[in-house]
């Protein structure tokens, strides 16, 4: 396992997440929820302290708020501890008046506590994939390969290959190219480095450990250049040594809706691909102290469901069910992920005055959606998936790749059909 002098992990907390709009609407991609009881920055901090890393730094600029006040109320290591659990947000400096541009640039716009915090190497990380990995174990191949800097792969399909930086390796792992989302079939063709029809290319996962020294030298460098894919890590390849990683567990981009959506009620399939079941490697969050949930007379099918909630002789097939949700009778949920909300109905935090209750009314038809936290649905209220339009911003709702977001605090009035 690194020690806390070893390895500094910076996870890039998102551009302006639009990909994820509404989801983003108030708050920050890594602070958007998944899995009913999570928030997507508790994947690369869980990640981080199942590997023994203990120093994490989230760059963010968008929409902090949320995200500070996850982690303020998380990730507390103990008074025996060294590590902690920081939010860099975009700050003005004397040297700085910008904003994060890219990537890189958000890194660059940080060396100074970077190097504060006195370690030998950085990870880089994104803030916006579901996996679970064992830096340790890239980290002691990073050591024995004394690599400037450790890529990690993924084998990818032709299909897939304009999506992610592709790169060449040897077969003693050493990176001799890159491409950054490359398109073009000669370009491609001098990529594989794969002898698997199936999935001939390695991409890169957007995860980097650099050498804290080498990291620096670069970004001041080539300080006109703001992305790590698309500039510095083709560059660097040509003066360093970069090795390739292989990491073949199930990994996921969550960056926009369908795929969030997907990745989400994935978690209701018995054997789900990402399980938060694991005891040796657990996901950490905001510990609640909320009662199990009351289900009366209630038909449970697929369905991931959270503490807290109350559901009433309703149906609920296929479906991701967050914490305190309300769900009443002779309501239908399908294939739906419905965020829960943040207090209940009857307590002193529901300040917002409203005829409706919080959850979902009798007899609703609800399938094929998100519903984002605290939306009040009436009765007899019916919302399906569209199939002839792809994108439509209506003022209750939000159509994304034919799937209907339903906006935090939204009230969606009695007998409504979307
Ligand atoms: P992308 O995911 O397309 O490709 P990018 O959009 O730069 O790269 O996002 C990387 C991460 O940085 C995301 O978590 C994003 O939210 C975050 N981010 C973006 N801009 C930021 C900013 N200004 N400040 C803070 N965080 C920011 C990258 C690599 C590819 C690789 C894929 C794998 O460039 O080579 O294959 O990741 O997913
Ligand atoms: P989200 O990121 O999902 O939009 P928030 O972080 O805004 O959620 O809210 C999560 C929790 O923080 C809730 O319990 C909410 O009641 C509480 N909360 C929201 N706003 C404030 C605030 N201004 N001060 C303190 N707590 C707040």
């Amino acid at each position: 396992m690194p020690q806390s002098t070893k390895v500094l992990a910076v996870i890039l907390g998102g551009g302006r997440g639009s990909r994820l709009y509404p989801l983003t609407k108030n708050r920050s991609k890594p602070a958007v929820p998944i899995g009913g009881k999570y928030r997507l920055i508790d994947i690369p901090i869980s990640n981080c302290i199942n590997s023994g890393i203990y120093k994490v730094a989230i760059l963010t600029q968008f929409n902090s708020v949320s995200l500070h006040r996850h982690i303020v109320h998380t990730y507390n290591f103990d008074v025996f501890h060294t590590g902690w659990v920081q939010i860099w947000a975009a700050e003005q400096t004397m040297q700085n008046a910008g904003w994060y541009q890219g990537t890189a640039d958000a890194v660059r716009k940080q060396i100074f506590e970077i190097l504060s915090s006195h370690t030998e190497n950085v990870l880089i990380l994104a803030g916006d994939h579901l996996y679970r990995m064992d830096y340790a174990a890239m980290y002691d191949f990073h050591e024995k390969n004394n690599a400037d800097i450790t890529i990690a792969v993924q084998p990818i399909r032709k299909d897939d290959a304009g999506r992610f930086g592709i790169l060449k390796r040897d077969p003693d792992y050493h990176i001799t190219r890159f491409a950054e989302k490359p398109k073009d079939p000669d370009v491609l063709a001098d990529l594989v480095s794969r002898d698997d029809p199936e999935r001939p290319f390695l991409g890169s996962m957007g995860i980097y450990l650099f050498k804290t020294d080498v990291l620096v030298k670069l970004l001041q460098k080539y300080s006109h250049l703001d992305d790590f894919g698309g500039d510095i890590i083709p560059l660097a390849i040509k003066t360093h040594t970069v090795f390739g990683y292989d990491f073949d567990g199930y990994w996921e981009d969550i960056g926009t809706i369908r795929s969030f959506y997907d990745t989400n009620l994935r978690m209701c399939d018995p054997n789900p691909p990402f399980n938060f079941f694991d005891p040796v490697n657990p996901i950490y969050t905001h510990a609640r102290f909320l009662p199990g949930s009351n289900i009366q007379n209630t038909r449970l099918d697929k369905a991931f469901v959270s503490e807290g909630c109350c559901i009433e002789s309703a149906e609920v097939i296929h479906s991701v069910i967050g914490l305190r949700s309300q769900i009443r009778k002779g309501s239908v949920l399908r294939d739906t992920i419905m965020m829960g909300a943040d207090y209940y109905g009857d307590s002193a935090e529901d300040y917002r005055e409203s005829t409706l209750p919080l959850g979902i009314g009798e007899n609703c038809q609800i399938s094929g959606a998100i519903l984002d936290k605290n939306v009040r649905i009436g009765n007899n209220v019916v919302i399906e998936p569209f199939t002839d339009v792809e994108d439509l911003d209506d003022e209750l709702y939000v159509v994304r790749d034919g799937i209907v977001v339903i906006p935090k605090n939204t009230e969606i009035p009695e007998g409504t059909r979307i």
